[in-house]
């Protein structure tokens, strides 16, 4: 039985029984994504942002062998100062790390399970994972691809990063049905970047508008998620060729140091992150604050 896995903020149950707007928010942003402290202070603040507008955030994650929608302070505190010690969980992962008691931080794709079975149908984050570059010869597809394919929870996200390779990206998506939104926009998001030289397949300009399209998708039993690209604000972006440069170094190191499989990503993240002296930081929390803020907007028109 699911009840003997799964534990359920007291505040996020009420509120997903009253038909109250809740946002599921992932936690491997928090180990795996950011340095400590600000990856606490950030999963923090974009939990208060959630507030602010309205809804109710559950941030998720795996402690002590109990899939939890809804952390208190303390928790999150503990996945940010155990960083990359804590167990990265996707799809995969998760019913080695329950049997085992352990902690685990859950990815796009595990954190989509977790919410699915809670009944949180929008969940916000920074960037999904995707098809890696050069995976025509890695078959590198990130498993976040294949849970939007399947699993009824809309992302929003400022697209992906160029670590991956966003034309295989979207040709991927396009495969297993799943649609991205393009939120005030006709172009793909590429996080840190605005826009990127790949479109969108449906641009909607109002939370509304979005909230109407995933009731229609899911009362059809169109089962699978939905990317929504909402744009890093202007004042936030970075300039291309900073990006560019840092993703070419980092992809160049992790292929001399041979980093494959799911240490891929966190490496990648981490050094475009030292490579461009932090500056990217900032970005990066700024574009997770407005996805949660056009997250709990999605789900109170959701609700409404
Ligand atoms: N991209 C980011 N920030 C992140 C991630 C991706 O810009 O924090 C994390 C997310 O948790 C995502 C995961 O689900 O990396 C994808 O890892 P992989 O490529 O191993 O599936
Ligand atoms: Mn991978």
């Amino acid at each position: 039985m699911l009840s003997n896995y799964l534990d359920i903020l007291p505040e996020v149950a009420e509120a997903l029984a009253n038909n109250q707007p809740v946002v599921a928010l992932e936690s491997t942003i928090i180990s795996h994504g950011m340095p400590y402290p600000r990856n606490v202070e950030t999963a923090l603040q974009v939990e208060a942002a959630i507030r602010e507008q309205g809804a109710i955030p559950a941030t998720i994650a795996i402690i002590g062998g109990r899939l939890k929608v809804g952390l208190s302070e303390e928790q999150i505190t503990h996945l940010g100062k155990a960083g990359l010690s804590v167990t990265k969980v996707s799809r995969r992962d998760i019913p080695f790390v329950v049997a085992a008691g352990k902690d685990g931080a859950t990815t796009v794709a595990g954190t989509m399970i977790l919410a699915a079975m809670a009944g949180i149908k929008v969940f916000a984050t920074g960037g999904i994972g995707g098809v890696h570059r050069g995976a025509q010869e890695t078959m590198d597809i990130s498993a976040d691809l294949q849970e939007l394919a399947n699993t009824d929870v809309a992302v929003v996200c400022a697209g992906a990063k160029s670590i991956l390779d966003l034309a295989l990206t979207r040709e991927y998506l396009e495969t297993q049905g799943v649609p991205v939104v393009g939120y005030q926009t006709d172009s793909l998001p590429a996080f840190y970047t605005r826009e990127s030289e790949h479109g969108i397949d449906y641009r909607l300009d109002t939370p509304e508008q979005i909230a109407l399209a995933l009731k229609a998708k899911w009362a059809m039993d169109l089962h699978g998620g939905v990317v929504v690209a909402n744009p890093i604000p202007a004042e936030h972006a970075m300039p291309l060729e900073t990006i560019t440069n840092a993703v070419e170094q980092a992809l160049a190191e992790s292929v001399e140091q041979g980093i494959v499989g799911k240490a891929s990503t966190p490496f990648l993240l981490a050094r475009v992150c030292e490579l461009t002296g932090g500056n990217s930081l900032d970005s990066n929390i700024q574009l997770v604050l407005n996805n949660a803020r056009l997250g709990a907007q999605i789900a109170k028109a959701y609700c409404a």
